[in-house]
């Protein structure tokens, strides 16, 4: 867990080996829990994903994505807090790790984005996280490059519990196909969409039909935005930003599922559905 942006999700998808939970450059990506599941001969360790905590969460969706992320923080045996390097220790970090100072199980603090910062300016930064959580492992890495996150599994494996495989140990999440669908037009809308659009979006997959014969996936989704300007952004001129969202989503689904992938999208407008629980609940936010 950590702050908006500091590198989570990314982390997951490098310790599990397969992109599991969408990345963006922007904060507020990821929001829901989302399990990656590595089985080795030692150990199975199961990694849970969950969206940013910042302390301004606006609409209702941004509060509950916050609170999905609290309450995982009771239910784990180790709790790993990501840091970004290069942004350093904001008040945001200093108030997760207030929360995590009460937490009797392991907290292993990591340190993310080695890549992007000079030796000289990790050690300071080290010094400042040993005060902030005395006595907690610290572990500098990159998720990017898979610097050092050998030690970080090392130290995961260790202060795992004794006990059965809860997992077969081939399985690599708990997201279903559709929802893997969702999440990656989800992350073409955060990548292809500046501002306030990419957090007035949801996604909604209605279809998601096996071709065995064809050997093809035939997926229909609705995007959701709150108003119609946001539609017609999301839409582009004469729909080419629909189609360029469309295109790298289909593309990165091939590439997950093996197999060719028809992906037909739609774009709704559902009146301020980020601060209307029903609609929240239906998407299973
Ligand atoms: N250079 C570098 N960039 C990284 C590293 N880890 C993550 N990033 C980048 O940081 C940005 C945010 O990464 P995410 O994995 O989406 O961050 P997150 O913590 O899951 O963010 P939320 O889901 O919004 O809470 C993306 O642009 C990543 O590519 C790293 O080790 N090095
Ligand atoms: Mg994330």
């Amino acid at each position: 867990m950590g702050r908006p942006n500091v590198g989570k999700s990314t982390l997951l998808n490098s310790l599990v080996g397969t992109k599991l939970a969408i990345v963006s450059p922007k904060p507020q990506t990821t929001r829901t829990r989302i399990l990656g599941i590595k089985t080795s001969p030692q150990a199975q360790i199961i990694f849970v994903d969950t969206p940013g905590i910042h302390p301004h969460a606006g609409s209702l969706l941004n509060q509950r994505m916050v609170e999905t992320a609290l309450h995982t923080l009771h239910d784990t045996d180790v709790s790993v807090f990501l840091v970004d390097a290069q942004r350093g220790v904001i008040p945001a970090d200093e108030e997760i790790a207030q929360r995590l100072r009460g937490i009797r199980a392991p907290v292993i603090v990591v340190v993310n984005k080695i890549d992007l910062i000079a030796r000289s300016t990790l050690l300071p930064l080290l010094e400042r996280l040993a005060l902030l959580l005395p006595e907690r492992e610290i572990v500098p890495l990159s998720a990017r490059t898979g610097e050092n996150s050998a030690e970080l599994l090392k130290l995961v494996s260790a202060s795992l519990p004794i006990g059965v495989a809860l997992y077969p140990g081939d399985e690599l999440t708990d997201q279903s196909e559709r929802v893997l669908a969702q999440e990656a037009v989800r992350e073409q809308l955060f990548l292809h969409t500046q501002q306030e659009v990419p957090y007035t979006t949801a996604v909604v997959v209605e279809e998601f039909t096996e071709k065995p014969e064809k050997s093809l996936i035939f997926i229909r989704a609705v995007i959701y935005v709150e108003r119609p300007s946001q539609r017609a952004i999301i839409i582009g001129e004469r729909g080419s930003r629909l189609k360029q969202i469309g295109q790298a989503a289909r593309l990165q689904l091939a590439h997950f599922f093996g197999c060719k992938v028809f992906l037909e999208l739609f774009v709704k407008v559902s009146k301020g559905w980020t601060n209307n629980l029903g609609m929240l609940k239906e998407l299973g936010l």
